[in-house]
């Protein structure tokens, strides 16, 4: 195994200039060339955690640990609003407009390249590379991108006696215990492979799959958030009213939010949200514990990300899909030991590209030449940092979100726009894109946008 590690890494130094004598183990090395990485990937989590201020009602103490331990983004967002091109290109390095999944439904091994994700990156260099749970879309991998990967079968995604599709609330019928739902084992699975002793320094993807629907976790955590103290998110009836045709079609008024309102559980579903999302917090805690007493707790390199963000009625819109604040921002989080100041935080908008190339840079590996995101290593180093880059949304062919700033502009395919001030309209409710003064802000932010124009439109 040595051996092969070695020669791994041999192969590696021709290219990346990493000598063979700076190759130290997961378990040994303190502030070496090559930690371990847990990657920690959320579905559905979007900026309803209690340190990011989104939602005062929010109960998650653990990711608020995890972000104590390192560097939280406040502005993280999505390269995608949807799991299926949010993951591919988050793991391919490769944004929607380059590989063409830019939907749910639209295959992702059809669009990607075997041996291109970020995995593999790692099981090149000589890593221990284990994957569980829901890293890609349908918890589908490469198998030839892992050591190993979690065997779920006869594990409950849902819950065990939860229909798939049951919705937005536990049925009043069931019951269900921490261990009714994949993503505890799924996290046992991880801890396990933390523990175990190895040659190599590891690489562990841990996939989890709440919050994401059905919001059907045990009763103990509706327990926490009675529903008579529920309120709604900000949001205002006429918001669409200044919003393009394109845009009141992802808001899509007469879908979810329509029958939330004549079903009168609008409040109900948010309190199924945050219950869900309390029992993935603990999940969360127990990894976080289970690696501070491992012999790995000083050298390791964590980051936590969300696919997506969520809408909970704001715009007159339920889930993802869509290109405001609400679907597309998510947490983000970096604890990088030698990199990271406890307790920092970074307000400049990111997207999640910047993962795949900061991953391997904290972890001392080369970035390769396909992948498009930007390092954010300067910023984990000085939050200040000056930053021009751009945060970059896209759902469907054509259609863009620019996150820059205090600006959010939206293009969608048709050519028609939105552009709100987070220095003034932090929930997007003014779309200012018709104003004339307001002109050059639009072209300054619609250079990050595809130079081909073919990908700006449908
Ligand atoms: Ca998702
Ligand atoms: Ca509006």
């Amino acid at each position: 195994m040595k051996q092969a590690l070695l020669l791994n890494m041999l192969v590696l130094c021709c290219t990346a200039s990493i000598s063979a004598q700076e190759i130290q183990t997961g378990e040994s090395n303190r502030g070496g060339t090559h930690p371990n990485v847990l990657f920690i990937a959320v579905d559905d989590l979007n900026h309803w955690v209690t340190h990011l201020n989104r939602n005062r009602q929010a109960r998650t103490p653990n990711i608020d640990r995890l972000a104590s331990m390192g560097m939280t983004f406040t502005r993280a967002y999505c390269a995608a609003p949807a799991c299926e091109p949010s993951r591919a290109a988050l793991m391919s390095g490769k944004r929607p407009w380059t590989t063409g999944c830019y939907k749910n439904g639209d295959s992702w091994k059809n669009h990607l390249t075997e041996g291109q994700q970020l995995s593999k990156q790692f099981l090149q260099a000589g890593y221990y590379v284990a994957g569980a749970g829901k890293i890609f879309h349908s918890d589908q991998y490469f198998p030839s991108e892992w050591s190993e990967y979690m065997d779920s079968r006869g594990l409950y995604v849902a819950g065990k006696g939860v229909e798939k599709d049951n919705g937005y609330h536990l049925p009043l019928s069931a019951d269900l215990a921490d261990d009714d739902l994949m993503d505890w084992h799924t996290v046992n699975w991880c801890i396990d492979k933390i523990n175990q002793s190895r040659e190599q320094p590891f690489f562990i993807a841990c996939g989890l799959h709440k919050p994401h629907l059905p919001f059907a976790v045990p009763r103990k955590y509706y327990d926490a958030f009675p529903l008579n103290e529920i309120e709604l998110p900000p949001h205002q009836e006429n918001d669409l009213d200044d919003i393009p045709e394109a845009g009141r079609k992802m808001a899509n008024p007469a879908g979810d939010h329509a029958k939330f309102l004549k079903s009168g559980r609008w409040k109900a579903a948010i309190q199924s949200y945050l219950a869900t999302c309390a029992y993935t917090d603990m999940n969360i805690g127990r990894l976080l514990d289970a690696l501070e007493k491992s012999k790995a707790h000083d050298n390791t390199v964590i980051v936590l990300w969300g696919d997506h963000g969520w809408s909970f009625g704001e715009k007159q819109h339920w889930r993802k899909f869509a290109l405001w604040e609400e679907p597309t921002r998510t947490p983000l989080i970096f604890v990088a030991p030698g990199t990271t100041k406890a307790g920092s935080v970074c307000e400049h908008p990111v997207d999640l590209m910047a993962i795949y190339p900061t991953t391997c840079q904290l972890a001392g590996l080369p970035v390769p030449a396909h992948v498009e995101g930007t390092s954010v290593v300067p910023l984990l180093r000085n939050a200040i940092e000056p930053w021009s880059l751009a945060a970059i949304t896209t759902h469907g062919q054509g259609n863009h979100a620019v996150r820059l700033g205090p600006w959010r502009y939206i293009r969608y395919a048709d050519g028609s726009e939105e552009l709100y001030d987070h220095s003034s309209d932090e929930y997007e409710w003014n779309n200012v894109a018709n104003r004339a003064q307001l002109d050059h802000v639009k072209s300054d932010l619609a250079k990050y946008l595809p130079q081909d124009k073919t990908l700006n439109q449908k």
